[in-house]
């Protein structure tokens, strides 16, 4: 196993517009889809103020510098830029994006920018977000307008985070809007437009001979059959298909391979649907995947199926309160618990080695990947705050476990480039709220005040002396 990072190596923190910049109506900002959906009555919590980092992004800038992190996940807000997601620029959306981008170079963290990150400008989302083909094309207007604007200094590009969360959680498991649930067959529908608005927007980018890389960002969770019995390891393949597999082949192979495609279309078939290939669409994903610079690879955990002829149902653990999931899909399988898996209080399997075969499968199925980066990866939990310190060891335990399948994919000659732990501060969290930690930095979300955990000490070690401490 390699001993030691790269010298080269980025040892960055993600953060995602709509989880820490709070300001949801100022500088001409228009409304996005998240902001609409948490007004929704019995909400537990709102965007409004997330972690404040529209106001206090240069003290996490210089707080990022002092521990030793060299890259940022930053994403712009569509509606900042382009209040309506169509039309009319705001100069004062992108004058924040000037600033900050400068600020982070300034303190030598260089950004990484996603230019979707789930939060649709509203109107857009009410025409049907990207069910709604026209969407597509303002993407690719809004894409312009960003490469016109940070492209002389922003050199790493994200088109999306997490289409596959997008699809899942708006259209499966109905805890992200629109809140539908188990309609597969929309779920795929969107991931194949999104894939498509991806393919336009990499080709964009090289139309414009930029001076860096675009890539994407996947979700990629492992799926692992409980069992040896040949009906658990169809459930794996088939969650495996529709989370990894679907969009991995429409963003390196620039098309669905067969076997693919058949098995996308049974499932769809066995949940009464179809999804629909445009004119045009499969020469885009042909033509993007031969330009691809980058996969970004988010890892947090490994699913364990067992075979499931029910209808669908499911439970979200919002709450962390442990053990309380359910996850079963019509035409697809369940997910357990595996006795022998410890998970987080939000009943996600911490199980490291699945992101190593991960890497190595990338490596082995998607040749032409050419390099990753590992853009989120991290552990929600509820930290104690005892007198300004906060002692997450079980946080450090994760990362460091997942840093060793990362120096063993390397040495067995996956091309990982950089880290992003997920999150820098702590953030909203989606669909859980705030109770949720992933920070390095602890934020007190009355006062906004920042304060480093045992973690952040430890990611500096780390990050200074390359080796895993
Ligand atoms: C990823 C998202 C992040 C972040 C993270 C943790 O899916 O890209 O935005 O939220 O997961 O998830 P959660 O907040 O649901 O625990």
């Amino acid at each position: 196993m390699e001993e030691k990072f790269a010298e080269d190596f980025i040892f960055g923190g993600a953060t995602a517009a709509f989880q820490v910049e709070g300001a949801t109506s100022e500088d001409g900002r228009g409304p996005c889809c998240w902001d609409e959906y948490l007004k929704r009555p019995g909400s537990r919590f709102n965007g409004d103020m997330a972690s404040d980092f529209y106001h206090k992004y240069k003290d996490d800038l210089e707080l990022s510098q002092k521990f030793g992190i060299n890259g940022i996940r930053i994403s712009i807000s569509w509606s900042r830029i382009i209040p309506q997601g169509k039309g009319a620029v705001n100069q004062l959306g992108i004058n924040f994006y000037d600033r900050l981008i400068d600020e982070c170079i300034q303190n030598n963290v260089e950004p990484f920018v996603t230019l979707h990150h789930f939060d649709t400008p509203l109107g857009l989302f009410e025409d049907g977000d990207w069910l709604n083909r026209e969407t597509i094309d303002h993407f690719v207007a809004y894409a312009k307008v960003c490469f016109e604007n940070f492209g002389d200094r922003v050199v790493k590009w994200a088109t999306f985070n997490e289409p596959w969360s997008i699809a899942q959680n708006g259209y499966i498991i109905g805890n992200f809007p629109p809140n539908v649930q188990y309609d597969i067959p929309k779920a795929v529908q969107i991931m194949h437009n999104m894939m498509v608005a991806h393919a336009k927007v990499v080709e964009l980018y090289k139309s414009m001979n930029l001076k860096g890389e675009i890539g994407i960002v996947h979700t990629l969770e492992g799926k692992c059959p409980i069992s040896d019995k040949p009906e658990d390891k169809r459930a794996a393949y088939l969650d495996d298909m529709l989370a990894n597999r679907f969009m991995l082949d429409a963003c390196f192979k620039g098309k669905y391979d067969a076997e693919t495609l058949q098995t996308v279309e049974e499932i769809l078939t066995a949940n009464d649907g179809s999804f629909k290939v445009f004119d045009g669409d499969m020469e885009s994903l042909a033509a993007a995947a031969k330009h691809i610079d980058f996969l970004g690879m988010n890892y947090y955990s490994s699913h364990f199926l067992q075979a499931y002829d029910g209808e669908s149902k499911i439970h979200h653990n919002g709450t962390g309160e442990k053990g309380t999931s359910i996850f079963a899909l019509k035409g697809i399988g369940a997910r357990v618990s595996n006795s022998a898996v410890e998970t987080t209080d939000w009943d996600w399997p911490i199980y490291p080695q699945g992101m190593y075969e991960m890497l190595m499968r990338i490596k082995r199925d998607y040749p032409n990947y050419k390099k990753i980066y590992i853009a989120e990866n991290g552990m929600g939990y509820k930290d104690d705050f005892e007198d300004g310190k906060i002692d997450d060891t079980p946080r450090i335990e994760y990362i460091k476990k997942h840093f060793s399948y990362i120096l063993k994919a390397i040495a067995d000659g996956v091309n990982v480039k950089g880290y992003y732990v997920w999150s820098l501060m702590d953030v909203l969290s989606w669909s859980n709220g705030y109770n949720k930690r992933y920070g390095l930095f602890y934020v007190d979300f009355n006062t906004q005040e920042r304060y480093p955990k045992k973690s952040a000490y430890w990611f500096k070690k780390v990050a200074e002396t390359k080796h895993l401490v």
